[in-house]
């Protein structure tokens, strides 16, 4: 029997092991932290598959012809499973181990920020559109648990992250958007250099019939042009009217190919917050465009599309204040995309930030902030860097929980404001994850209004 090493035991390596326990395989998993806690695990174990907790043993891995990757397993951290590949014996992710599997069209959505949003929107179109797609990827859902129910004719919509694409080989996809690149991720990548050949990656497969979606107003994706082995390139902007692609006139999305242009949805139409929705908006649209799926369907699509949790996500509105949860910005610019989709020169809005740092730099943010927000509440880790950098943007308080950061939030906002979080930070030094972190502050702030509505 073909000996498999399965690495990480969290959402990816569970859906690893299921979909290799359907062949004849003999499987070892090896996670640092877990242990034998749940009957799931016993079952798997009763089944034949062996579990190695704690460090990693290389020797025995090594003893694997294939060893399948969890994203969280940074190379750079252990470059041992690099080395381990070669000679008869191969390392890959759990995409890749997906998309040797996969029979349907493959969409991607890549990038530093919006590429959740990006994918369920295309996700969103194509169902509105009577088409099968399946909704996978980096947004929770591993590609791997539903590769083989996709049929031929149908989509594997796939939000792909950076670490996702440490360990790929042959992937490729038939639709990359590249929604921006900026600096993230900068505690896991010695530089920014290396942050985005990694992403680059994507692109490491493509032949002159895949297409490549990218922006036109991201300095760094412009520069990708000369260099992709396709012609089969679309564009979108803001900015400028591009030739092949989206863009913005009259305030309608605007489809160009050739000769032809055709409007497509006014803004007026559009129910999300926030000039980044709109670049989201103009990137899933082009996948359906491309694909021949109808105008009147993409608008309607769109038109309808309510959003992610913990993205701009609306919470509720007491004593004149707005309440926000944005906890999925867990880097700089993500932050920066909230804060100018506030009012500007009203500052009315108080900003929650903070948690554990990912090497951003958050003077960036000093003018946004200075023209829109009247208080910045900072805790976790980052929060002596944060409160350094953006020295004189606005005041600044020191908490320690989020139940105090949503109080004093509140009372700076009322009696007419927003109050929002939007770290710029990931979340794991106080919370699991940053649905947790969003799910808290939801709780804080119901817990907060029904306080509020006993005293009036
Ligand atoms: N582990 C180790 N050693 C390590 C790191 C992790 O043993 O050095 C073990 C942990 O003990 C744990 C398991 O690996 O048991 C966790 O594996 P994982 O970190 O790969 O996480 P999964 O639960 O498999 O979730 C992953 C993605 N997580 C990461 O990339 C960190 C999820 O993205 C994704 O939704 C899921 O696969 C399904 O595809 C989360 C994320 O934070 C949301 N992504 C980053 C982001 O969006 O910025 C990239």
């Amino acid at each position: 029997m073909n000996k498999v090493a399965v690495i990480g035991f969290g959402l990816t390596g569970r859906a690893v092991v299921d979909f290799l326990m359907k062949g004849k395989v003999d499987i070892s998993v090896f996670d640092e932290k877990g242990s034998l806690e749940s009957d799931g695990m016993k079952i798997l174990q009763k089944k034949g598959v062996r579990f190695n907790f704690g460090p990693f043993n290389f020797s025995e891995i090594a003893k694997s012809k294939l060893i399948v990757m969890s994203p969280g397993i940074s190379s750079f951290k252990f470059p041992e499973f690099k080395r381990l590949d070669g000679s008869g014996r191969e390392v890959i992710s759990e995409i890749e181990l997906a998309f040797r599997s996969l029979k349907g069209r493959l969409i991607c959505i890549t990038g530093t920020n919006g590429k959740s949003t990006t994918t369920a929107m295309v996700h969103h179109i194509l169902s509105a559109a009577g088409k099968r797609s399946y909704l996978l990827g980096n947004i929770g859902i591993p590609f791997i648990r539903d590769v083989e129910n996709i049929g031929a004719d149908e989509y594997a919509v796939v939000e792909v992250s950076c670490f996702q694409l440490e360990y790929v080989k042959r992937f490729k996809p038939d639709y990359i958007i590249l929604t921006n690149i900026s600096a993230d991720h900068l505690d896991r990548y010695p530089s920014l250099e290396s942050y985005i050949e990694t992403r680059k990656r994507i692109f490491d497969n493509i032949t002159p019939s895949d297409r490549v979606i990218l922006n036109l107003d991201n300095p760094i994706t412009k520069q990708y042009f000369p260099n992709l082995p396709t012609e089969d390139i679309w564009w979108f902007s803001r900015q400028s009217e591009v030739q092949r692609g989206v863009f913005l006139k009259d305030n309608a999305l605007v489809f160009r190919s050739g000769e032809k242009e055709m409007p497509f949805l006014n803004l007026a139409d559009f129910p999300l917050y926030g000039v980044h929705n709109i670049e989201n908006a103009m990137a899933a649209s082009l996948p359906p465009l491309l694909e021949g799926i109808e105008a009147g369907i993409i608008q309607r699509g769109l038109k309808d599309f309510r959003g992610l949790k913990h993205r701009l996500e609306f919470v509720t509105h007491f004593a004149g204040v707005n309440f926000i949860n944005d906890s999925k910005a867990t880097n700089v610019d993500a932050t920066k995309s909230a804060i100018m989709s506030l009012n500007s020169t009203s500052n009315k809005a108080v900003i929650i930030m903070g948690g554990a740092d990912k090497g951003g730099d958050f003077s960036s943010l000093m003018d946004a902030l200075a023209d829109r927000v009247k208080l910045i509440v900072l805790m976790g880790e980052a929060t002596s860097k944060i409160s350094d950098q953006l020295k004189g943007a606005a005041p600044i308080k020191k908490v320690d929980s989020m139940n105090r950061a949503v109080r004093i939030a509140f009372e700076e906002a009322i009696p007419e404001g927003v109050v929002i979080l939007s770290p710029g930070c990931a979340s794991f030094d106080m919370f699991d994850s940053f649905e947790e972190r969003g799910e808290i502050f939801k709780e804080e702030v119901s817990r907060l209004k029904r306080s509020y509505e006993l005293k009036t």
